[in-house]
């Protein structure tokens, strides 16, 4: 019935028996709405990366099979649908690519990927991503903190929040055009939310670099937050000293604010966050505040009205 391509082959060598195991529990277990996700599937070739030592910031949920994660993705600049970005970002150019570190900072940086690959020691992690839209998904990350990256260019003492930018292209990401929202896509963060060691810049998943769906060649992913402050594909930080503009607010600021901690307690105003689905996984589990790295991050927003800053 699923009849593999030669381009599939590689998944398997890769995939670890166990995920192939949970994925085939997956397929057999896939709402009609999932269906989609069967079927043929065309992979754009990734690198594997060497050197990667495996990171303490790690959940043990189970991981989120890799066809899953690259075939169920929100990268609204390829379409809206969650299998545009895997049919559509297939031949997108990721090389050469250069990403400006700039604003407030003593040593404003320009790195091609070589030096972004360099920055910092690669680490994997596993994280939960839980998207606003009551999903969620557990990904090994590789990448590095943020923080390596700030700490390079010296933040002043003006420099109180950072600025993402990622890439645009209309010629490459033609879909964007009918998205309904603005870009290039833009997100920040608070200086000190940058500097959590949670927060990473991330190369590459599964042991290998980014598929391009997943926001290659390189990304921010942040744990406790909903995913679309997980910015893909960045070309530029900027630190600054105001609150940055972001995409999802300048689109539906009632709906989306700066913070987007994941709260269970605060519902979006058109459905509740209290449950998600867990991809792969039948019935709805509870959402944990800051998807669970409260002790972590908890402390960032002490005597903060969680409701009005959401
Ligand atoms: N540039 C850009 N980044 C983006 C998005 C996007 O549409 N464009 N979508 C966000 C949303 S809503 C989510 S849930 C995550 C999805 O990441 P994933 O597809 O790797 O799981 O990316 C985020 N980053
Ligand atoms: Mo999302």
């Amino acid at each position: 019935m699923m009849i593999r391509k030669p381009s599939d082959l590689r998944y398997s060598d890769v995939t670890p028996r166990q995920v192939y195991l949970n994925r085939r529990r997956f397929l057999g277990a896939a709402p009609v709405a999932l269906g989609a996700l069967l079927g043929s599937r065309a992979a754009q070739a990734t690198t594997k990366l060497a050197n990667v030592t495996k990171s303490s910031y790690t959940v043990d949920d189970k991981v989120t099979p890799l066809d899953v994660i690259t075939h169920y993705n929100n990268f609204y600049e390829f379409g809206t649908d969650k299998e545009d970005p895997s049919r559509n970002a297939q031949n997108f150019r990721t090389s050469p690519w250069m990403v400006k570190v700039e604003g407030e900072v003593a040593k404003p940086k320009v790195l091609d990927l070589d030096a972004l690959m360099k920055l910092a020691p690669l680490e994997e992690r596993i994280y939960r991503h839980r998207c606003v839209e009551a999903w969620s998904i557990v990904v090994p990350w590789i990448g590095y903190p943020l923080s390596a990256l700030l700490k390079e260019v010296e933040p002043t003492s003006k420099a109180k929040f950072v600025a993402f930018e990622s890439y645009y292209d209309r010629k490459q990401m033609p879909q964007g055009t009918w998205a309904g929202i603005q870009f290039p896509y833009i997100e920040g963060l608070r200086l000190d939310e940058a500097m959590n060691p949670l927060a990473l810049l991330a190369v590459g998943l599964y042991g290998e670099t980014l598929p391009p769906q997943d926001g290659a060649p390189f990304r921010l992913v942040v744990p406790w937050k909903y995913g679309f402050k997980s910015i893909k594909s960045i070309v530029k930080i900027k630190l600054v000293e105001k609150m940055p503009p972001t995409t999802w607010n300048l689109s539906a600021p009632q709906e989306y604010g700066f913070y987007s901690n994941v709260n269970p307690e605060v519902d979006h105003p058109r459905w509740s966050q209290a449950k998600e689905r867990r991809l792969g996984e039948f019935l709805k589990r509870n959402t944990l505040k800051f998807n669970g790295y409260g002790e972590q991050v908890a402390s960032l927003y002490t005597g903060m009205d969680l409701r009005k800053n959401y």
